[in-house]
């Protein structure tokens, strides 16, 4: 499969600014920082398309990639990067912006194909488990993504497997996609899965 064009189409501070739902959409969710921006630029092996940030909070819009390959299954459709939650340090203010634009976004784009949850594969939370909880509740039941696997060694994936399913409280058999935007690992996987979540 070719990536014939990936553009960056705009960014929403209001859900008025959500484009015409004119094609299917995946949206991203998950903590700030967890590699939302660097994995929509690694499916799509672009640089710079997605901001990146060593520091939390980064995303604050909603911001909308347009992309259209050679499979037919995926000609033309929009991907999601949602701003993260549960970043502390993230004033109270911008805070209170961010919650209903995230929730309005999930609960209200009928167009919406499918929601990838990522959480860090060293790090599950709390918060995670209950993003993951809610998101069910709104009959969005996410693809579970474990983020930034070229920090575990490969001794280690099994445990956080199990640590991951565990701490969201996954049953038998719920697939996590182990993903990498240093190595692209798992880009294969999800694509396939992205592609699953688009035909159907
Ligand atoms: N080692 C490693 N680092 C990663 C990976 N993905 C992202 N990072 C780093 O993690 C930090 C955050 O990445 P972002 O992609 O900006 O995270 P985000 O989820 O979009 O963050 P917000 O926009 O704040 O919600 C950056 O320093 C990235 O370089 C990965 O797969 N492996
Ligand atoms: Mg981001």
């Amino acid at each position: 499969m070719k990536i014939l064009a990936a553009e960056f189409i705009k960014s929403c501070v209001d859900p008025a600014q959500f484009p015409v739902e004119d094609r299917p959409e995946i949206a991203f969710v998950g903590r700030s920082n967890v590699g939302k921006s660097s994995l929509i630029n690694s499916l799509l092996h672009r640089r710079d398309l997605a901001k990146v940030s060593r520091t939390p909070g980064k995303t604050r819009a909603v911001n909308v990639f347009g992309v259209s390959t050679s499979d037919p299954d995926l000609a033309r459709f929009y991907l999601v990067d949602l701003p993260g939650y549960g970043f502390a340090k993230v004033s109270q203010s911008i805070r209170i912006q961010w919650k209903p634009l995230i929730e309005t976004y999930l609960t209200s784009r009928s167009i919406l194909a499918g929601v990838v949850l990522l959480v860090e594969s060293r790090v599950v939370t709390v918060q995670d488990r209950q993003t993951l909880a809610w998101l069910h509740s709104i009959g969005r039941a996410p693809l579970i993504v474990a983020t930034k696997v070229d920090k575990l060694r490969t001794s280690e994936r099994a445990d956080a497997l199990r640590r991951i399913s565990r701490a969201l409280g996954l049953l038998e058999g719920e697939m996590v996609i182990l993903h990498s935007s240093v190595t692209g690992e798992g880009n294969h996987q999800l694509w396939s899965a992205l592609r699953a979540m688009i035909k159907t």
